[in-house]
């Protein structure tokens, strides 16, 4: 049997951090919209951020870019995130929309590029001195686009180096990220395609390098929940990016397109014992540095909300992955281990069915009235007034980064 209250328990601690350029104007490359309401500056993209945290009452970061966030004053910046309730998250680094990189950042033929490249990287955690975040997220575009280009293994070891550069900056409590993407921009070969390359280099660095998936980076049917596992089994899963994905990269809400597989990526999450790595229990990837220790999984999304309002599709999300939490900390594992032990195949599956077939919003809404929330988080947001506020206020909002 479940403990039911050790699940509410678990649920009321989880922590999904959301990203600055969630709440900014984003499209395609065919055509970015602009809607209206849309912050107009890194401040605001928080101020949004806080929304999301205000009503899911476990959304308490906000991860930042660099540099579509840039500002002067970072402790200032991380101040402001205070004052509204909520703290900066991960730092991503952004390497892949200069002129320069048209043939690489780190991995460039040319040493000068190259070393441009890292002096961002390490530039990123200077910010995160001043922000007093964790972790820094590294995604490189880089890659080939033609057989022939330039040399697969030498770029290899012109990643190892900015790497190890990176490594060897990182504070004690300070880690690094590295994500993985099959392809795109790059279309013939892409230094960091899978989790096997992300983890060859980290595992060489060491404990504070670790692999971070984006669910939609892999190739149409990889298995996700096993490269979960098996990374999680090597202590070496420092966190996701999450989103949902029909086709390519697509961005969109975590949960829309198959939520049955982000069940299965949590059930190993949890089954990883990724849910609790913290002293205390809970997952606080970016709590204050005291309060921090061990290796913990960053729940951090990875979205851009096209069409539809962005900070409801913010809330969404972060309700989608509690309810796939929520049934993921409802399978029932004694059961379902002795099930798998016996050979029970179709026993074993039924129980782990049974888990995702139940209806937990019920749950859900009882979690987030112990926690003197509003059951449901989107009604009371619309319900507020926020919006129409934001509309009056804010003219020509800011493009998300990229696209625009
Ligand atoms: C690359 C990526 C990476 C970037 C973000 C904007 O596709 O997933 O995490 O930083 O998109
Ligand atoms: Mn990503
Ligand atoms: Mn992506």
């Amino acid at each position: 049997m479940v403990d039911t209250s050790a699940v509410k328990q678990a649920l009321r601690r989880q922590h999904i951090e959301t990203p600055s350029w969630a709440y900014g104007n984003s499209g395609t490359r065919f055509k970015v919209f602009a809607q209206q309401g849309v912050p107009r500056t890194p401040q605001e993209k928080i101020e949004d951020a806080a929304q999301v945290h205000k009503y899911t009452g476990v959304a308490p970061s906000v991860a930042l870019h660099i540099p579509w966030d840039k500002v002067d004053d970072y402790a200032a910046l991380a101040a402001h995130a205070k004052e509204q309730g909520v703290r900066i998250g991960a730092i991503n680094s952004n390497v892949f929309q200069d002129d320069d990189y048209m043939l690489g950042s780190v991995t460039n033929p040319d040493p000068a590029i190259r070393r441009k490249a890292l002096d961002h990287l390490l530039e990123c955690v200077d910010i995160m001195d001043l922000t007093g975040s964790r972790d820094l997220k590294l995604w490189f575009s880089d890659g080939t686009n033609y057989p022939g280009q330039d040399d697969i293994r030498t770029r290899q070891d012109r990643m190892a180096e900015a790497l190890a550069a990176v490594y060897e900056r990182l504070g004690d409590d300070q880690r690094f990220l590295l994500e993985y993407k099959l392809f795109e921009p790059a279309f013939y070969t892409t230094d960091v395609p899978d989790w096997g390359t992300s983890y060859a280099h980290c595992i060489k660095l060491g404990p504070k390098a670790q692999v971070v998936v984006d669910t939609g980076h892999h190739a149409p049917g990889t298995n996700i929940e096993f490269i979960v596992a098996f990374l999680l089994r090597e202590g070496k899963l420092g966190g996701f990016d999450f989103n949902s994905r029909f086709y390519a990269d697509d961005d969109l809400m975590v949960g829309a397109a198959d939520p049955f597989q982000l069940f299965r990526i949590m059930y190993e999450v949890v089954r990883g014992g990724g849910y609790d790595a913290y002293p205390g229990g809970g997952t606080t990837p970016h709590a204050p540095r005291q309060e921090r220790g061990g290796a913990g999984v960053a729940f951090m999304l990875d979205q851009c909300h096209n069409i539809e309002p962005k900070i409801q599709g913010q809330i969404r999300s972060v309700m989608n992955v509690q309810e796939a939490t929520a049934k993921a900390l409802l399978v029932d594992r004694d059961a379902l281990h002795a099930a798998q032990d016996s050979g029970d195949v179709l026993g074993a599956n039924e129980i782990f069915m049974d888990a995702y077939n139940t209806d937990v919003r019920p749950l859900l809404a009882e979690v987030r009235d112990e926690m003197g929330l509003n059951p449901d988080p989107i009604a009371a947001y619309k319900a507020s007034g926020y919006f129409d506020k934001v509309v009056a206020e804010r003219k020509g909002g800011q493009a998300a980064g990229w696209g625009a």
